[in-house]
């Protein structure tokens, strides 16, 4: 197998700390996707959604999306189990994946692809449009990740991890979704100590020195 994989880009960095969290090697080639190097074949047929990462199997079997790639890794390598053991952790842990995504991650993602002047011209990602940068979408992107942040705030202060008490996929997906507050220039500390507090402590760990 060998994953297609670009340094900078934080949907690759999620599998990078995964994979690091596990202490798995797999061969890596690097695609500059700022150059456009996803849309020169042979890569734009391998994966024509043209995003990084993606990772290509023995037979020929192309895995794109971050999260599809770690569970399939977890597959191969059950431990450390980062996707939970049982029914029901599997099932929070699962929860809080889709909630850091869907009413995080990608409202961030679209606030920073609308913010950052890099991403002028490339607003959706894996595409070149003269789709305009908009900033009502930066002011909305912004409002519901703090609606988000003020969900997950009692959460984290009263728990070690996103999923409980143990360290999961959950982590890196909701690290790097927090991440994206950054560049946004968002006050974490002040309104949101627990969110900070956890992200810190993640941001410390070996496999996340990205
Ligand atoms: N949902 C996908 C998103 C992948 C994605 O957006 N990748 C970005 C880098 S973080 C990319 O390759 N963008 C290329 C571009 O915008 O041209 C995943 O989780 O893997």
């Amino acid at each position: 197998m060998k994953l297609y994989d670009f340094e900078l880009a934080a949907n690759a960095q999620r599998v990078r700390v995964f994979l690091a969290e596990k202490g798995l090697e797999v061969p890596i080639e690097q695609l500059n996707v700022r150059d456009d190097d996803q849309f020169a074949e042979p890569f734009s047929s391998m994966n024509p959604f043209h995003c990084v990462p993606f990772l290509q199997l023995d037979d020929g079997t192309v895995i794109a999306e971050s999260m599809s790639i770690c569970r399939y890794l977890e597959e191969l390598h059950p431990e450390p189990a980062l996707f939970g053991r049982t029914a029901e952790e599997r099932a929070v842990i699962d929860m809080w994946l889709r909630r850091f995504e869907l009413d995080g991650f990608i409202p961030m993602l679209h606030a920073v692809r609308n913010h950052v002047p890099m991403f002028a011209g490339r607003v959706v990602p894996g595409t070149r449009t003269d789709l305009p940068q908009l900033p009502e979408m930066v002011t909305r992107g912004k409002e519901m990740m703090e609606i988000f942040l003020g969900r997950v705030e009692p959460h984290m202060a009263q728990n070690e991890f996103v999923a409980g008490p143990e360290f999961t996929v959950a982590d890196i997906t909701g690290f790097f979704t927090v991440r994206m507050t950054v560049p946004m220039e968002m006050d974490l500390a002040t309104s949101y100590p627990a969110v900070a507090a956890w992200f810190a402590k993640v941001s410390a760990r070996p496999a996340f020195q990205v």
